[in-house]
Parts: C-alpha cells; structure tokens; sequence
C-alpha cells in the first residue's frame, strides 16, 4: 500500500483539505486490511487464516468512537506547525492511530470473554458468535500481531520507529498488569468488600485504561513530531493519566447508568464483582445496614440481586456524586493543563478534554 497514494490523499495544490482527517481515517482502512490480508503473507496454504483475519479485523476494529485512533494525527497538527506536516506525515498518523485501534479490538475482544459480557458497539461480542467462542482468543493474538506488521511494513525507517515499538509493548504490557489486578480484585463467588479501596481502584484504572487510551496515542504523536525528552513525556503522562482515571470512572459510571442503545454495551459491573468507582464511592458513605445488603447483593448473577444493588446506588444519590466529581476532575485537569503542560500547546490537552467530558457513550 503506498501511503501518499492518489485514493485517499488530498490534493496537493489546493489550500482546504479535500478530506476530513475523519474521513481520511475511515478510507484508509480498507487499505489496511487489504494489505494485511492479501499482500503480506502470499502462500495459498495461509487462504483460510487470512480470510478469517478479514472478517476478524472488520468486525471487530472499527465502529468505535475512534477517539484514541484520531488523536495522534489530532495532537500531530498541535505539534508540529502545517507549513511543515507533509501528506506522507499525515497519513502515517493515520496509520498509527489504525493500530491504537487494533490495540484496542484486542483488549476488547479479550476483555468480552473475561467480563462475560453480551455486547459490544451495538452487536453481539465477537466470542458470542455462533461457531466462534473461544477461538475468540486466537483472533485477538491475530489482532495484536497485525499491529506490529503494519508499523514494520510502514515506519521501519522512520526516526521514531524504535520509540514507537517500545511505546506500543510497554503500554500493552501495563495494561494487561492493569487487566490482572482488575480481575484479581473481582473474583466470582467471592465477596469481599474490604478489596474494594479507593487505592486499588485508582491502580487499576491507571493501568488497566489510562495508559493506552491517553498517554500512548499522545506519546506517539509526540515521538513523530522528535519530541523524545523524558521530562516532556511525563509531564504529559501527568495530565493524560488523570484523563484517563476520569474516563474510567465515567466507563464505571455508564455501565450502570448509560442506555445500551447508546452505548453499545450492556453492563456487568455488579454481575461481575467488579471494583467499580460507584461500588467504591458508594461503600465510603453507605451505613452498616446498606453494606450488609449490598454484601449479601453484589457479585451475584440473578436479576432480582442486580437490582437491589442498583435501588442502594440510588438510595445513596450516586448519579447526583457523579455529577459533583465530574466538575471536580474537570477543573482539576485545568489546572494540571496550567502547571504540567510547559512547552506542550494546551491544546493537545483540551482537545482531548472536550471529547471526553459530559460524554453519554
Ligand atoms: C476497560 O475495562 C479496560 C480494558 C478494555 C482493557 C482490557 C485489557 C486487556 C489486557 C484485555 P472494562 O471491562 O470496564 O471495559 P468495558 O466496559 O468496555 O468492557
Ligand atoms: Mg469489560
Ligand atoms: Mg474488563
Ligand atoms: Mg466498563
């Protein structure tokens, strides 16, 4: 696939963009998978795994918000002046946040089957496909390799190539550390409220969320522009992480409270015994009587049980907290914007911000 090729590039001459970068994105996946499937490995013995990489790759990578895929070519603009961001630039900003997004269909599929969840992005969870099951687990591998092919095949002899890779296996190994306490914190048939700290819960969703769904598509967009300092990244990191702690909560928050229909999903927080933010806060303020009840509630599978625990959130006016934390985090994360930003434009900050506060999916 020749990235700058006449099929999705803008044109050259003229000052207003031809595409969105949005529209720039959608277009560059079907390339992505053609290349992926047809052009990479050619043994016809390999017909029928590539075919099920097609079908694998297109259920399951797009139809998401895309919000981590369009930030790195969203923070590249912020970094780098247009006068200076060729085409070739743009579309291989493009191209990574692709694979931000196979990152994430791979968590994704994977998490399904751990969570037991029903559906995802408005259909059924790829493990729950007729004749798929568990072959699911395959298929997300397949997904994460893929990543690594396409960022071989296009940035191998780009400056930032190296960072990028460490970038890209550092992260997935915190997430999956993260995946590890989130299910070690919830373990089936085993109810014990005293796991459930708020320590633990910010842990986990550091790890488990905030440092491939922020940090890595900012911290790719700024190795692309050269910006390889350390204290550059962690300051960045600073203010992302809290991000990214804030998009989880809001995560925990819809899972309880969003509309399937909007969200796509359908929860299973309480089923699962998970360390959710609701259970968390909620447990700070609740008496004696509601623990005992929420003790014998919590974790179990019957529909009467998830209601009860859903009557106590109630009780306890969680969507009213929510409310009150989620323009608490909003003014913290300006400040941190102020403090922590430094040389990095504000604007790679905010732009982020505003995607992700009042959201409702
Ligand atoms: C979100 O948790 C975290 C992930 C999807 C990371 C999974 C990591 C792996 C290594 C598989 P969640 O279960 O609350 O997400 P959702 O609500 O979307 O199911
Ligand atoms: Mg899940
Ligand atoms: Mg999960
Ligand atoms: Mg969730």
């Amino acid at each position: 696939m020749r990235l700058t090729g006449d099929k999705i590039c803008n044109g050259t001459h003229s000052k207003k963009p031809l595409l969105s970068d949005s529209q720039m994105f959608e277009a560059q996946f079907e390339e992505l998978v053609t290349e992926l499937t047809e052009r990479d490995f050619t043994d016809p013995a390999l017909a029928d795994a590539l075919n099920r990489l097609r079908e694998v790759l297109v259920y399951n990578a797009p139809g998401g918000k895309r919000n981590r895929g369009l930030s790195v070519i969203g923070s590249l603009r912020e970094l780098v002046p247009s006068t200076e961001l060729t085409q070739d630039t743009v579309q291989h900003a493009l191209l990574i946040g692709w694979c931000i997004e196979l990152l994430q269909a791979f968590f994704l599929v994977a998490d399904d089957i751990m969570d037991a969840s029903v559906t995802r992005r408005g259909q059924p969870c790829w493990y729950k496909k007729d004749g798929i099951g568990m072959d699911a687990i395959n298929d997300s591998f397949l997904l994460e390799g893929s990543i690594y092919r396409l960022l071989r095949r296009h940035c191998r002899d780009k400056h930032y190539y190296f960072n990028l890779l460490e970038l890209f296996t550092e992260t997935s190994f915190q997430t999956e550390l993260g995946q590890a306490l989130d299910l070690m914190t919830a373990p089936p048939g085993q109810i014990d409220l005293n796991r459930f700290t708020m320590e633990r819960y910010k842990a986990i969703v550091k790890y488990k969320t905030a440092f491939y769904s922020f940090y890595l598509p900012v911290a790719a967009a700024m190795y692309m522009a050269g910006i390889k300092s350390e204290e550059e990244h962690n300051n960045a990191k600073h203010i992302l992480l809290e991000m990214g702690e804030f998009f989880q909560i809001q995560d925990d928050y819809l899972d309880c409270y969003g509309d399937p229909a909007v969200t796509g999903k359908i929860g299973t927080d309480i089923q699962d015994n998970k360390c959710s933010w609701l259970v968390v806060t909620a447990l700070e303020i609740m008496t004696p009587e509601q623990r005992a009840e929420l003790e014998a509630c919590y974790g179990q599978h019957d529909e009467a049980s998830v209601e009860k625990v859903k009557a106590l959130y109630s009780a306890l006016e969680m969507p009213t907290l929510y409310r009150k934390y989620e323009e608490q985090s909003y003014q913290r994360l300006q400040k941190l914007i102020a403090c922590h930003a430094q040389n990095l434009p504000h604007s790679v900050f905010l732009n982020f911000a505003k995607k992700i506060y009042k959201r409702n999916k």
